[in-house]
């Protein structure tokens, strides 16, 4: 398993790299404290013992009990803890047959589409688009033209999906379809994530001129827009009616333009089934950005399996 990084508060801890974050600047924190606070985060679901913290941290038992409280003392001022009751480091007067103990009451959070601390990550599907286009298939509405191809304006690597502009004054409907993924029933917080970059065409009032949309399609059913389980950048407005874009009237995306951003969206309800993801572009008879339009990269299916 990876090792973890640890979110609480406005915080963020990586022990691999021995840096603390708060609000996304570094915070800076001696070496023991760090490893202090390291260990009572890996260890936040019971008190540790002042002996076994300082034999986790120092590696020997001769620390003097003004080292240990001015190591915590440290710790505590990095993570902005509070004093009393509500504090996430305490000290626990009489704690077995130790002096003291430490209490902590750190609550963490994966992101969205990471597992839980604990939890390891199980990938189902996994493409980065290097490999060509494998059982991905792309088309167009008739009348229109196809605009996909695996392109240059990647995410991760050197390749991604991406959807260039029809011509001006041609209203254009076009779609690019995942292969077939099952979704196995023993993993908690089934996931699908991609990267997605858009250069659409939006008004400044809000809204979507062109818009970009997912659908998903479960045991070989109908296509269905997802409309809800975004964990992470949602479509943000309605395609316009006015202007002959086939998916008038739909909630998309139209970044106009906007870098790749990654959206998460919940599967876990889809647990068991095989689905499908249709990748869906509508544009308007108005002049169009310069393509790429769409570019899709690292598209991946996960879930969270508990460690054996
Ligand atoms: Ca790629």
């Amino acid at each position: 398993m990876a090792s973890p990084i640890f979110r609480f508060r406005n915080l963020r801890l990586d022990p691999a790299t021995r840096q603390l974050w708060r609000d996304g600047e570094r915070v800076p924190l001696p070496l023991k404290s760090f490893d202090c606070l390291t260990y009572l985060i890996e260890h936040r679901d019971r008190a540790v013992g002042r002996d076994e913290l300082i034999a986790a941290v120092w590696g020997r038992a001769e620390v003097s009990d003004k080292l240990l409280g001015q190591t915590l003392l440290r710790a505590r001022r990095a993570i902005g803890d509070a004093s009393g009751e509500h504090a996430a480091i305490r000290t626990l007067p009489r704690f077995g047959y130790t002096r003291t103990a430490i209490a902590q009451a750190f609550t963490t959070r994966p992101e969205p589409g990471e597992c839980a601390y604990g939890l390891s990550t199980s990938i189902v599907f996994d493409d980065g688009l290097e490999s060509g286009a494998a059982d991905w298939t792309h088309g167009a509405a008739a009348g229109g033209i196809d605009p996909w191809s695996l392109g240059s304006t990647a995410h991760g690597g050197t390749h991604a999906w991406q959807a260039g502009a029809p011509a001006s004054g041609s209203p254009n409907e076009s779609w690019l379809i995942s292969p077939t993924v099952a979704l196995p029933s023993n993993l908690s917080s089934l996931n699908l994530s991609f990267w997605n970059r858009q250069q659409l065409k939006a008004p400044a009032s809000g809204g979507c001129y062109d818009g970009a949309l997912l659908d998903m399609s479960t045991d070989g059913g109908a296509w269905t827009q997802v409309t809800s389980g975004f964990l992470t950048t949602p479509y943000d407005g309605t395609i316009t009616s006015s202007f002959s874009n086939p998916l008038g009237g739909t909630s998309a995306w139209c970044g106009d333009p906007r870098p790749y951003a990654k959206s998460v969206i919940d599967l876990q309800d889809h647990a068991g089934r095989t689905v499908k993801f249709r990748f869906r572009l509508g544009h308007d008879r108005l002049l169009h950005r310069e393509a790429p339009n769409w570019a899709i990269d690292d598209v991946r299916v996960a879930g969270c399996a508990t460690s054996p």
